[in-house]
């Protein structure tokens, strides 16, 4: 069962008073402290004020290859799987640096970390049978201070990737080192329908995954096909020419308090969930997007680290859906909002073909959630505005389109099962658990032969906590959600990588374990809940 919020108080208010250190971590030698006796999370010191969408929206650039000739020392074929079944055809390289950054012109600048020293970091794209390495170096300060470890392991989530290259929590990185990464670019089962689009990269971290990814460790990957060619004029039969170049953009979105130096503000004693007074998109503080009248794709990524989001345009208009997560739904399904806990990602349409000249249309979060726990499920009116996108650039035509169909999704077949497994989510003994284990990444909590297929049940046990459950390395179905198939036209239809699972849900999920063996892991995306031991190991054996 779980824990009340009560009990947990309580064990909070014990550890401040055993007298620990500075309860809120910042990157400024000014520290906040909390009165006493008062658990830190429910000091509400707010973030200075700011004139919201004086800011362009900034867009990460595209990382550009090296030649493999750069990589020294070169790339040790002999440490990935099925290294020559997908030689790799383009080399990057990505510098993990501190920097300072401007989340708004009204705030001091702000010790950040990122990927070459941006946040977001450089945008990759990757186009499927072409296999690229990705090196990472971290070259963050070892002597830092404030929030952060400077130990650094890259996740591309949810890459279908090699053990050896997927991040795994362990598998970390002192400054000064690197870490190859190698993406082999097919789709799993080699089955075209489970092709991916919209990726996203960040630090796993064991235990420190939370303040290192609010410290800016994140950035998008976007993949590329035959079908999906990144190309709105492509004359080939196949394209589906959905907008592309800029009007293919990205939205990384996270939520983040600020101390009155204008530095973010970490509270390494809420283990609930971080929630910031500040929206962020690519970065910056609340800013505003010229826009063409025509259609646009717009990326949708929660970045976290613990906010769900109930996301709607202020003008009533809704959004055509086209992917859930990594994966093209079956048809764009249209909705006038979406929901998007930590991690989970939303490609869709915005069409402003018909907007009026020097119109501003709000991207609203509607979602009320107070302290890190699960939305409340009650609906603001009208919401906080955290992107305006101005219709004042002129018109010049849209070639793209919108298919009427995607892929079709692949059917799961239940013959193939060899193994139905329970996982409870829950709180014990002052953490977050799996099957009442807090996180051991020794511990091999399932072993999976490979080529199998299973049923896995995934139970919110806790009593008031949602939990994003995201499963590495293989996506899922869902077969049942509370004991029933989902309705036509749910966007959680698709494979999918990230489940939200709201107090006493239970779902049961379809997978098959293919292509390659090792260690994966299962954890909560709500990365506080992750750091504080809510993950674990599973692996693919021969
Ligand atoms: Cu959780």
């Amino acid at each position: 069962m779980g824990t009340t919020s009560k009990n947990r108080r309580e064990i909070l208010k014990a550890g401040l008073a055993t007298g620990a250190a500075a309860a809120l971590a910042t990157r400024s030698s000014a520290q906040l402290c909390p009165p006493d006796g008062i658990p830190p999370d429910l000091i509400v010191r707010p973030s200075p004020p700011t004139t919201p969408f004086i800011v362009p929206l900034p867009i990460p650039p595209v990382l550009q290859p090296i030649s493999a000739g750069d990589l020294v020392p070169p790339v040790n074929p002999a440490a990935h799987q099925r290294f020559y079944d997908f030689p790799p055809k383009k080399y990057y390289q990505i510098r993990q640096r501190e920097f300072l950054h401007t989340y708004h012109p009204e705030l001091p600048p702000a010790v950040t970390w990122g990927y070459n020293g941006i946040a977001p970091g450089p945008t990759i794209h990757a186009w499927y049978g072409e296999p690229i390495i990705v090196r990472q170096w971290n070259e963050l300060p070892a002597d830092h201070v404030g929030f952060g470890l400077p130990s650094t392991t890259t996740h591309l989530h949810n890459m279908h990737t090699a053990t050896e290259s997927d991040g795994f929590p362990m598998d970390y990185i002192d400054p000064g080192e690197y870490h190859d990464h190698h993406y082999a670019m097919f789709p799993a089962g080699f089955d075209e329908r489970e092709t991916l689009t919209s990726l996203w990269y960040h630090d796993h971290r064991m235990d420190f995954t939370s303040q290192n990814v609010y410290a800016g460790l994140t950035g998008f990957f976007l993949c590329f096909d035959s079908r999906d060619t990144n190309n709105e004029r492509d004359p080939s039969p196949d394209a589906w020419r959905l907008p592309s170049g800029r009007y293919d953009v990205p939205l990384m979105l996270h939520d983040v308090l600020f101390d009155q130096d204008g530095q973010a503000v970490f509270d390494v004693f809420n283990t609930d969930g971080i929630l910031g007074d500040k929206w962020t998109v690519n970065r910056v503080i609340q800013p505003y997007f010229k826009v063409e009248p025509r259609k646009y794709r717009i990326r949708i990524q929660n970045g976290g680290p613990s906010r769900h989001y109930s996301l709607w345009l202020s003008n009533g208009q809704e959004f055509t859906i086209l992917s859930s997560d990594g994966n093209f739904l079956p048809e764009p399904v249209q909705k006038p909002n979406l929901e998007i806990s930590v991690a989970q990602r939303h490609d869709v349409i915005i069409d402003f073909t018909d907007a009026q000249p020097g119109e501003q249309i709000f991207l609203v979060n509607r979602a009320e959630q107070i302290f890190g726990r699960g939305p409340t499920g009650r609906l603001l009116t009208p919401g906080d505005q955290v992107l305006r996108f101005d219709v004042d650039l002129p018109r010049r035509g849209d070639p793209s389109q919108v298919p009427d169909r995607f892929r079709d999704l692949p059917a799961p077949d239940l013959s193939e099962v060899v193994e139905e497994r329970l996982f409870v989510f829950d709180y014990d003994g002052g953490l977050w658990t799996i099957n009442q284990q807090p996180a051991d990444m020794h511990v091999i909590n399932a072993e999976i032969k490979q080529g199998s297929a299973e049923i896995w049940t995934i139970r919110n046990e806790g009593s008031d906590w949602q939990h994003p459950v995201h499963i590495h390395f293989e996506e899922f179905q869902i077969l049942e959600f509370n004991g029933k198939p989902l309705e036509p036209g749910d966007p959680r239809i698709s494979r999918k990588d990230v489940l939200t699972l709201n107090p006493w849900d239970e779902v049961k999920l379809f997978f098959r374990f293919r292509d390659f063996t090792g260690r994966y892991i299962m954890h909560c995306h709500n990365v506080v809940h992750e750091d504080h031991a809510m993950m674990i190991r599973w692996d693919i054996v021969p």
